[in-house]
């Protein structure tokens, strides 16, 4: 197709000289290929730069599909087949929402994205999703949330999920079980893989995923392969800060084993995205700049004669001119109103589409409806090298609900249809279900031997077995590690040390361990100076896929910035975001990767629970495992900085979260115990879950550990005596608690003290210190 639309607007240009021009540069095309014309426009854009006459700074393409019909290549799958897999998924995922909230209709459910949604999932689970097997990781896939619907109703095709489970939506108690309204591994850990419904948390999140397979590939934990991170976003997910927030990092680090698809539906909930604007140029502008590899997949196979015809370009121009708020209205009308706004602009519009009906005008079909366009897009992606790929696809939000939804602003929260809407649905998408069974809507599935059922398990298989799937394929870890931590168990022989140093002493020999040393995966977001840890620097190297281009500025010191390709430390830059989802990552490979990988993400305890909580939420949902470790908690000792430190807070916020066990500790050896604690429980025992454990930057003399069996104990449970009084003889009793940045002032009164390194246990059980002497079972008194 040549766009010489501008043509005749160029002032100065003669029509005629710039017509030569055009099929000169056509010419190139075809007789010297694609690579040679980039060349070509690359030389001359250059020279006219230099001679001043740069083009003008452009991040889009005009609106329309970035793989034209005729590269698009052949759709390999069984197209009659696929479509009436997805009508019956379609169907299932209806009547699962529906038949809810029939019972109850508090239940609720999502319709609308998933229909949306179809054709972009299947073509996936039909032809590119690869599932996870001895010999191969898999691809690891985020789905958007809220179309969980239609990957329940999928499993229950595949024969994963049973009818009495579909019945059960959002109703896990009952008998027989149900299924979770969302995406969660720790309520269906055998399934979902990656908790996605917060929206945001799965675009980074997948962005760090592609880089940590990077990471493990480098360092050599994992063979290299050409698995691919998929993540599934709505279009209006991305105007949270996260969704497009590390978008740079992808493009920085090359992750061609990345791809984002964007549902571009171009609705959310409320209404239009960007009803006066255009979502998909806007998203092309800026992953473009950002250096993603963009496809455009807008205008299904019946736009592609359209386009053919359109040799002046008026078409492109006159889509490209139109608000989104337009287009949706395109969605809700008839062909007649389609003809009039779209093409009654300029008669030669007009006398394009002059011989097609009303009706099939109003049916053209959107890009992501269309799984040609969808293929070709997916294969593009899959085959591009170099750097990361967002595919922006066009669909309708509510396709298919006709009158009752497509298109329209009400189309997100809408849960039930009635009788004659039902059977609209069923007579488009040709589901086999009699009028007189529409009012239960019954869930259908084809018999075994069908052509459609085997035809999706042989795709299925073809491709490595089901997803989303969980498994942990991990082996436990066999030593106990007493070696490691023992010299941090004695005391520190009236040296003032912080337990921040104490901390960065056990991984620096963590690092040294034989058995976990490789596994240790050091988090820091631009705070490993603070913490003392630059040392770690050059003991292990900052992981960089490019390795060291530079001579660092300090390389004639000891303790230099070295960058290496197989470095073991995340430096991540001031994202405690990014290195949270690093730690998410890290702390779920035990089965993403089957590798039992140990983050440990040291921070500002204030830039954590406080900022960050959602994603620390999404660890616990992953059955994630690990070490938070909150720096410069409670307190500082660094002049002036008292508000970027003094967290009172966080251990607050770590309260609810049920996995998180959160240590506030004031000596050594209780970090050391806890930690050699937490190594046996998540990766000897397999328990999912992390902590949280906040050090702090005082220095003082460590004490040894107090002797007695009950000690340690007391320390993982929560609370020990650490010291009784020394005055037997007092008549007033005082009860003294304390933990962290409270313990040493505490400990100079001349009283017993009681330590509470797990300071959340503490929290509920402050107000009533004889309820906790017994639920610890503490001497009545220790004063
Ligand atoms: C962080 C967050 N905020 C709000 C919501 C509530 N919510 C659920 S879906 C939705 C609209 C989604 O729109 P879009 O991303 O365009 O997806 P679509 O359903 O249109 O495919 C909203 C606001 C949420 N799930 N997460
Ligand atoms: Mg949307």
């Amino acid at each position: 197709m040549t766009d010489n639309s501008s043509v005749a607007r160029v002032p100065g240009i003669d029509p005629q000289e710039m017509q030569e021009w055009i099929e000169s540069f056509d010419a190139v095309l075809r007789e010297e290929g694609q690579e040679a014309a980039t060349l070509l426009l690359d030389r001359l854009r250059a020279r006219a730069q230099l001679l001043g006459a740069g083009p003008a700074f452009t991040a889009n393409t005009p609106y329309v599909n970035t793989i034209p019909a005729e590269r698009q290549g052949v759709f390999p799958g069984d197209q009659e087949i696929e479509r009436r897999i997805k009508s019956l998924i379609r169907w299932n995922a209806l009547a699962m929402v529906v038949r809810a909230n029939r019972v109850d209709h508090s239940i609720g459910g999502h319709i609308s994205t998933y229909a949306s949604a179809a054709t972009l999932f299947e073509v996936g689970f039909n032809h590119f999703f690869r599932g996870r097997t001895e010999e191969f990781e898999g691809d690891t896939v985020y789905l958007q949330g809220h179309a969980s619907p239609g990957v329940y109703a999928r499993a229950f095709l595949e024969g994963r999920l049973s009818a009495k489970k579909l019945e059960n939506f959002r109703r896990e108690l009952r008998p027989d079980g149900g299924l979770s309204s969302y995406p969660h591994p720790w309520l269906m850990p055998d399934f979902w893989e990656y908790p996605t419904v917060s929206m945001g948390l799965s675009p980074l999140m997948a962005i760090y995923q592609a880089r940590f397979n990077r990471y493990l590939e480098d360092r050599g934990i994992k063979p290299k392969t050409n698995a691919k991170v998929w993540a599934f976003l709505g279009d209006g997910e991305t105007d949270e800060p996260e969704s497009l927030g590390a978008i740079t990092l992808a493009s920085r680090e090359n992750l061609d084993n990345l791809i984002f698809v964007i549902n571009c539906n171009l609705q959310r909930l409320d209404g239009p995205v960007r009803g006066n604007g255009k979502i998909v140029q806007e998203l092309e502008a800026a992953f473009r700049g950002a250096g993603w590899n963009v496809i455009k997949a807008l205008w299904g196979s019946d736009w592609d004669p359209l386009f053919e015809r359109d040799v002046d370009g008026l078409l492109v121009k006159r889509l490209g001119e139109m608000v989104d708020g337009e287009m949706q209205k395109l969605v809700v009308e008839s062909g007649a109103y389609l003809r009039q706004h779209v093409f009654g602009t300029d008669p030669r519009l007009l006398k394009m589409v002059k011989d097609i009906p009303d009706e099939a005008l109003r049916t053209l079909r959107q890009g992501g409806h269309d799984p040609r366009k969808v293929y070709a897009a997916y294969k593009a992606a899959v085959e591009h090298t170099g750097s990361p790929t967002v595919i922006l696809a066009r669909t309708i939000k509510g396709y298919g609900l006709g009158e009752s939804g497509e298109g329209r602003n009400i189309t997100h929260q809408q849960k039930k249809l009635n009788e004659e809407e039902l059977r609209e649905f069923r007579s488009r998408f040709g589901i086999p279900i009699n009028d007189d069974q529409l009012a239960d809507t019954p869930f259908y599935r084809p018999p075994e031997d069908s052509r459609e059922i085997q035809y999706l398990r042989a795709r299925r298989q073809e491709l490595g077995g089901y997803v989303p799937s969980r498994k942990v394929r991990s082996k436990p870890l066999v030593v106990d590690h007493d070696a490691l931590f023992r010299e941090f168990l004695t005391g520190s022989d009236g040296r003032e040390v912080s337990t921040t140093m104490a901390f960065v002493g056990m991984l620096r020999q963590m690092l040294r361990d034989p058995e976990i040393g490789k596994l240790v995966v050091p988090i820091v977001p631009d705070e490993a100076r603070t913490f003392g840890m630059e040392s770690l620097f050059r003991q292990v190297g900052i992981y960089s896929s490019r390795g060291q281009l530079y001579e660092p500025v300090d390389v004639h010191t000891l303790l230099y910035y070295k960058e290496a390709k197989d470095g073991q430390i995340l430096e991540e830059g001031i994202t405690e975001a990014g290195s949270m989802t690093s730690f998410i990552a890290a702390g779920s490979a035990y089965a993403t990767h089957g590798i039992n990988t140990i983050p440990f993400f040291i921070y500002y305890s204030m830039f954590g629970l406080q900022r960050i909580s959602d994603f620390i939420w999404a660890a616990a949902d992953m059955r994630c495992r690990g070490f938070l470790l909150g720096g410069t908690a409670g307190r500082t000792t660094l002049a002036g900085e008292g508000l970027q430190h003094q967290d009172g807070n966080s251990h607050i916020l770590a309260l609810p979260i049920p996995t998180l066990w959160a240590y506030d500790p004031a000596f050594a050896y209780e970090i050391a115990v806890i930690i050699q604690d937490g190594i046996r429980r998540m990766y000897k025992d397999g328990e999912n879950i992390f902590y949280y454990i906040t050090v702090m930057n005082e220095a003082y003399a460590m004490p040894p550990m107090p002797p007695g069996p009950e000690i340690r104990d007391g320390i993982l449970k929560g609370m020990y005596k650490y010291r009784a009084s020394q005055n037997k003889k007092s008549k007033l009793r005082a009860q003294i608690f304390g933990s962290g940045a409270i313990l040493m002032t505490a400990s100079t009164l001349n009283a017993g003290i009681c330590c509470i390194p797990r300071r959340n246990l503490a929290c509920p059980m402050f107000l009533n210190a004889s309820a906790m002497r017994r639920a610890f079972s503490l001497p009545p008194r220790t004063t």
